[in-house]
């Protein structure tokens, strides 16, 4: 008994000795398994801040992501407005309605935003809705802001702001044929939405869009000539040039340019209208006007006169002739600045933007000094014209220019003596009164033309040379004896209702256009007579 006591006494030392191995073992395995562990994660953390590359690189992948949804929606980053007619069906005015939408796809919103179209000169709003239109007169761009509404103030990011409408009268269906070739330029808070804020990012595929813009800018600069209309004087002739003395057609034959000037627009603005070139047109023959702009005298373009409004009626001018398929000169009105050296520089200026502005018309001309006087001998109109020729030929390398010649205009054959050299269609400016200038004068012309000058009287009366006291019949005729004998183009002094003889339309006429022959003046009865003969 006492060995079975003794026996299970060492059983249960040997139990305990088990139980204690197992629980050795037991926390042995879990202070292994728990110390690799804590182990483990201790180097995570002590990776993540010992080896910041791996978090770098773990955001750069991040980076990329975004960088790449960034791409995406750059490409779709785009804020434009658009415009489209409502139809091509016209009534018996060219009416249309304009309807113009902004999209906005970028991830901010458009706010204070304003729509800028150039083409829009003399054309009328009728009615707009859903945004305010502003047409300043004499201005070419429509203006189109939001109507301060809440609504339609701002445009929201991925949204686009549609139906914002207007009903126009165009000035005519060229004009509007014309303004389908324009888009739109917007603005944010005054600021120009710019093609070249895009193109900073080379990601996008905007690039392209960049380029057309910077086109689309450069075609704003310069006027679009619109469609030809056929039968008149420019579709039937084109683009002139100077061949020898003559001026020629584009077939090469000799054109006679004939027609009548305005007297200056500055003082005589209302008589710059489409109905009068068009009754010059069909009921005189006219197929040129001639647009004097005064640069010295009272409102002159050097003087006090308002530049913009000055070339805002040029550009009216050009205009209107040009959709009556008409010739126009643009004339730098030198007179009481005796020396056209005097204002070169503005010259020069205005002359750069009108020839960049016209490049592609073929119907205008320019005129680059009226008359030089007060001793301005020929060397410096010619110093002065080899200075503004290249200026006009960099733009429009066929342009026809006239040159002013020293006297008033008188003496021709002392430039013949020595005509500028080494561009095409240059022309030399002859004017005469014909009450005042006769054989000597005519003996002038005779004698500069056998030197092979080409001629253009941009000028004339058949009165004095005040532009006023009596007609001269006789001495008229035998001007236009030698104007048929050469097929030398004129343009007749002046377009106004001035009492003056000159004026074309009697002082007691207020009438701008549609003249019967009670209203016109002496000479303007016989100017319409001999250019219908
Ligand atoms: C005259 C106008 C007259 C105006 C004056 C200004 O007929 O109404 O007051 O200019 O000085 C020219 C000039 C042309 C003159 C015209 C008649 O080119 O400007 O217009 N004339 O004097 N050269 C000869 C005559």
């Amino acid at each position: 008994m006492g060995d079975n006591k003794e026996n299970s006494s060492t059983n249960k030392g040997l139990v305990t000795i088990i139980i204690g191995l197992i629980l050795i073992i037991a926390a042995l395995v879990l202070f292994i398994l728990f110390g690799k562990e804590k182990k483990s994660g201790d180097k995570k953390v002590e990776e993540e801040m010992s080896t910041p590359y791996q978090v770098v690189e773990a955001e750069s992948t991040k980076t990329d992501a975004e960088e790449k949804e960034k791409t995406d929606e750059e490409v779709k980053d785009d804020i434009y407005a658009e415009f489209t007619f409502e139809g091509d069906s016209w009534g018996d005015e060219p009416t249309n309605n304009i309807n113009i939408a902004i999209t906005n796809k970028s991830d901010k919103d458009l706010s204070d935003w304003e729509i800028r179209i150039p083409g829009f000169k003399g054309a009328e709003i009728q009615g707009h809705w859903n945004g305010t239109f502003t047409l300043e007169e004499n201005s070419d761009v429509l203006i189109i802001t939001s109507t301060g509404e809440d609504w339609n103030k701002t445009v929201k990011a991925g949204t686009e702001l549609q139906n914002i409408g207007g009903t126009i009268k165009f000035r005519s269906k060229e004009q509007y044929e014309a303004l389908k070739n324009v888009k739109p330029v917007l603005y944010s808070a005054g600021k120009e939405i710019k093609a070249e804020e895009k193109a900073e990012n080379p990601k996008t595929k905007e690039t392209d869009s960049v380029k057309e813009n910077e086109k689309e800018k450069k075609e704003v600069s310069k006027k679009i000539a619109p469609a030809d209309v056929s039968g008149t004087p420019v579709s039937n002739h084109g683009a002139l040039r100077v061949d020898g003395c003559d001026l020629v057609d584009k077939n090469g034959d000799a054109y006679q340019l004939k027609g009548i000037s305005t007297h200056g627009i500055a003082w005589f603005p209302d008589f710059v209208n489409k109905d009068a070139f068009k009754t010059l047109r069909d009921e005189w023959g006219a197929n040129v006007i001639r647009l004097a702009m005064y640069t010295a005298e009272s409102g002159g373009y050097c003087t006090d006169g308002d530049k913009d409004k000055l070339k805002g009626l040029v550009d009216n001018g050009v205009d209107y002739a040009t959709e009556l398929g008409m010739y126009v000169i643009i004339d730098w009105h030198i007179l009481s600045d005796n020396d056209p050296n005097q204002n070169k520089d503005e010259a020069i200026a205005f002359f750069d933007e009108m020839s960049k502005k016209y490049a592609d018309y073929p119907n205008v001309l320019f005129e680059i000094c009226n008359e030089p006087n007060g001793g301005t001998q020929w060397p410096q109109i010619k110093k002065y014209a080899e200075e503004v020729i290249p200026v006009i030929k960099a733009n429009k390398e066929d342009a026809v220019i006239i040159v002013g010649t020293p006297t008033w205009s008188q003496d021709v054959d002392i430039a013949a003596e020595d005509p500028i050299e080494g561009y095409s269609n240059i022309m030399y400016t002859l004017h005469f009164y014909a009450a005042t200038h006769k054989d000597n004068i005519r003996s002038k012309l005779e004698t500069a033309r056998s030197k092979g000058l080409a001629i253009f009287i941009t000028e004339f009366s058949i009165c004095d040379a005040s532009g006023n006291g009596g007609v001269d019949y006789d001495s008229a005729k035998d001007w236009f004896k030698l104007i048929d004998k050469y097929n030398i183009s004129y343009a007749a002094w002046n377009l106004a209702n001035k009492n003056e003889t000159s004026s074309l339309i009697r002082s007691d006429c207020s009438k701008t256009s549609g003249w019967n022959d009670e209203e016109l003046s002496d000479t303007g009865l016989w100017l319409k007579k001999q250019m219908n003969y």
